[in-house]
């Protein structure tokens, strides 16, 4: 029997009372409860195994579409994936939602009150994590075969609790009750090795055998990953660390010593136990390494057990399988790979490194130097002895290259070595990452340019061709259509269908109704619902947010000047027509950030004294909601009026909230950075509120001896500031933040306070004149098109992995 055919026997109920049967019998035999006593948890799990159910048959189609087809499989390995809730996402991209909406109303519960228990798996940081999730979405969307590796953390990234005292932070325990989404697959485990040392094989100049000192098994479980608008259910598959049975010391248990017999046990486990909350500030920590290789090492041999079921010769594994590096927190992919090939499938080096360079591409998504990994020699030598060696010779073929092309430039070598020297000796794992790839891209135009000119620069002297610029992109799903259903439902109207949802260029039909008044006061009016919605402010005030991880290049701070400014401004004058603000701040510190942290706090104590004050509190109020996530985000941007994108100039590689927001008619105040070059180019200049240094500037003024003091003494409004941060009516962190500004500054946040704050000024005289304001709004909508992580993922398959879509067949 063609078990092919066996698939969709089981006949998913596709009518309102087949749905319901099939809702019951989870409920039966699934969950083992009845209608009587079924809670609102019993009712979401039968549901998400439900709904779970009909994307699992589309899961089936796609994987033999797939396999049948032997394509170009593109493998995206990555640290993080924020994925956001989801049930939501699952109704509307299995066409479901209504059947479940009635479904579980004879059950006695609303749809909202089941989408409060689906919580979301927090496995990322903020933007790069998010930037994953959409990608894996758009991959499916666009019918492409592609698997996304990760870790599933057990706890995720911390829940955030802001008081007056600031950030506190808690566990994650994000699957405490389970995860209906997600299929084990035990049988899979990897085993990965650790420590140890190498051996020579006689007769052998470049293989070696890897003794490990310990192994820890890697457990996969695959969440599926659907497109929209069409058949393809992709997956990503999470690895769990599992200590082997033989690290439970049985004798050591038997004689009471209960820690003891489990220390090895916990300590293997602890590799897949916490996300580190870092935003992009390396972690000089062993267990971060462990999660980077475990990630890796489990990923390979699973792609490698894919490869082999068809019997190819390695001759074709680089035609069969790209695999797009995360930035370089999955970097030692390379060397494993070269391993794996060289050591245990006895491929010759040269060989080896070949197919390695043809299958890998690399992401970078930072420009802050502290942010390029680098990993102590000492460390590597001790955790992965072998991948240390092959790293070597990597370095001195291509440092060989390198002399040929440029002979006697021993200060270039220097430069480009994969091994730096001084201080002490580290493995920077981007020249790895640039060395051991086809392409590299950065994730704005600018960005890409900046990586070409300042960090990279000596590699695109060498390979120019291999530099690319892929700009980012969300998933208009999530982020509009989702979250936005007002809007959403608006859109579909004046476009006439709602085609744009799979092709978001499609948005560009609104700019005719911009200065259609009837559509622009309907438009103003779901804004105003979705503030009502959100319950943050008056929502008849400009609603002004700044949603982000807390980073002093993102310069939260300069928004916090420009707070106490408008606070004293109202106090100086009461009785002024003030434009009413809601300013709205959302977002996380590193835990160990501490300057981050003191910019929290001093938000929050701002909020309360502001809140406190009788004469200006009518027109400004400061929130800070606590725990900012993807379901926070979801019920923020289509609330907002003003998006903050405020960071210095030349270090925000893309930012992705800045698209989120301009998709949902929020018109951006930014600086010329990252990818708010690109939006406000499509946007236009006069819907688009500009002020600030540009890159080049920004570099200028820190090079010319920039004095934050020569700003101070010169802008009497930002002095007055600054005194009331120092005068400690704020408590000692007021002081701790002034005393950073006023002493070095880094992110030049003196420098722009003026141009801020007039920008602010054109951005009040636009929001007394609603219908301009709304016109505004409207186009930013209009021209966010471009935006769309479909497009990215087009970009990638295009230029970067050179893969074409397979199409999954319909059922029928
Ligand atoms: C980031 C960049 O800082 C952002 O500008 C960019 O939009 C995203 C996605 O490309 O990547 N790089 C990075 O390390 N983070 C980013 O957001 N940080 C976190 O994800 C916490």
């Amino acid at each position: 029997m063609d078990l092919r055919q066996g698939i969709g026997l089981r006949k998913l109920g596709k009518t309102a009372d087949e749905f319901q049967q099939d809702l019951l019998s989870n409920l039966y035999y699934r969950r083992g409860t009845t209608v009587e006593s079924a809670s609102a948890r019993d009712a979401y799990e039968a549901l998400a195994q439900t709904v779970r159910d009909h994307l699992a048959e589309r899961r089936a189609r796609t994987a033999a579409a797939q396999f049948a087809s032997n394509p170009r499989w593109v493998y995206y390995l990555s640290a993080e994936y924020l994925l956001g809730a989801q049930l939501e996402q699952n109704l509307l991209y299995s066409g479901t939602g209504d059947l479940a909406a009635e479904a579980v109303k004879a059950l006695g519960f609303g749809l909202e009150d089941l989408e409060d228990l689906d919580v979301e798996p927090g496995l990322g940081n903020g933007g790069l994590g998010r930037l994953a999730a959409c990608l894996v979405d758009s991959l499916a969307t666009r019918d492409i075969p592609a698997v996304g590796y990760g870790i599933r953390y057990d706890l995720g990234i911390f829940r955030q609790v802001i008081t007056e005292e600031g950030q506190a932070e808690l566990p994650d325990d994000w699957a405490f009750h389970g995860n209906p989404w997600e299929f084990p697959a035990p049988d899979d485990r990897q085993a990965v090795g650790f420590y140890g040392h190498t051996e020579p094989i006689p007769g052998s100049t470049t293989r070696k055998v890897w003794v490990p000192g310990e192994v820890v098994l890697g457990e996969p479980s695959h969440m599926l990953v659907p497109g929209f608008g069409t058949e393809t259910v992709n997956i990503i598959r999470l690895w769990s660390a599992k200590a082997s049975e033989a690290s439970f010391d049985l004798s050591r248990f038997s004689a009471g010593q209960y820690a003891e017999a489990v220390q090895e046990a916990v300590r293997a486990e602890n590799i897949s136990k916490v996300l580190y909350p870092d935003d992009s500030t390396e972690l000089g920590r062993e267990l971060r390494l462990k999660q980077q290789y475990f990630l890796v090492s489990c990923s390979l041999r699973d792609i490698v057990r894919r490869f082999r079921l068809r019997n190819e010769g390695w001759d074709t594994f680089a035609d069969k399988t790209v695999i797009q590096l995360n930035d370089t927190h999955p970097t030692i992919a390379i060397p494993e790979l070269m391993r794996l090939l060289v050591d245990e499938y006895e491929v010759e080096w040269e060989q080896a490194w070949e197919i390695t360079r043809r299958t890998f591409a690399y992401t970078c998504h930072t420009l802050l130097p502290e942010a390029l990994e680098t990993w102590p020699v000492r460390m590597f030598e001790k955790l992965l002895p072998r991948h240390l060696e092959i790293i070597y010779l990597i370095n001195m073929l291509f440092l060989r290259e390198v002399e040929a092309r440029f002979p006697g430039d021993h200060d270039r070598l220097r430069r480009m070595s994969i091994i730096q020297e001084d201080p002490e000796r580290r493995v920077r794992m981007a020249h790895l990452a640039v060395v051991g790839t086809e392409a590299v891209n950065g994730v704005a135009e600018l960005h890409s340019k900046l990586l070409r000119e300042t960090v990279l620069d000596d590699f695109a002297a060498l390979w120019p061709a291999k530099f690319q610029n892929v700009t980012n992109g969300v998933s208009p799903r999530r982020f509009i259509k989702i979250a936005n259903p007002r809007l959403s439902d608006l859109i579909t109207e004046g476009l006439g269908d709602d085609s744009w949802v799979g092709d978001l260029e499609r948005l560009a039909g609104l700019e005719r109704l911009a200065d259609d008044a009837s559509f622009r006061e309907r438009w103003q009016a779901i804004k105003r619902a979705n503030k009502v919605d959100l319950a943050a402010g008056d929502p008849d005030s400009l609603t002004d947010v700044m949603i982000k991880r807390f980073h002093e290049y993102k310069r939260q701070q300069l928004k916090l000047l420009h707070v106490i400014t408008l606070y004293q401004r109202i106090r100086q004058n009461p009785a002024a027509d003030w434009v009413p603000r809601t300013v709205l701040f959302a977002g996380k510190a590193a835990p160990a950030y501490h300057a981050a942290k003191d910019i929290i706090r001093l938000i929050a104590t701002i909020a309360a004294r502001i809140e406190a004050d009788p004469v200006v509190s009518p027109y400004l109020k400061v929130v800070f909601p606590s725990n900012y996530n993807v379901t926070l985000a979801e019920r923020i941007i289509p609330a907002a009026d003003l998006s903050e994108q405020i960071s210095l100039a030349g270090k925000e590689a893309s930012g992705t909230g800045n698209m989120k927001l301009a998709l949902n008619g929020a018109v951006t105040i930014g600086t010329l950075d990252g990818a708010n070059i690109e939006i406000r180019a499509r946007v236009g200049e006069d819907n688009f509120f500009l002020f600030g240094l540009d890159a080049y500037e920004a570099a200028r003024a820190r090079i010319n001896g920039y004095q934050p003091r020569h700003f101070y003494e010169r802008d009497e409004e930002l002095r007055a500031a600054m005194d009331t941060l120092t005068s400690g009516v704020f408590g000692e962190v007021g002081r701790r933040v002034a005393d950073s500004l006023l002493g070095w500054d880094e992110y030049l946040t003196l420098a722009d306070f003026r141009s801020y704050l007039e920008c602010q000024e054109q951005v009040e005289k636009s929001w007394r004149d609603p219908a301009r304001w709304t016109r505004m709004s409207i186009l930013n909508t209009a021209h966010s098109g471009f935006f769309s992580s479909d497009r990215t993922v087009a970009d990638y398959a295009a230029r970067i992995w050179r893969v074409a879509p397979v199409p999954v067949p319909r059922e029928d």
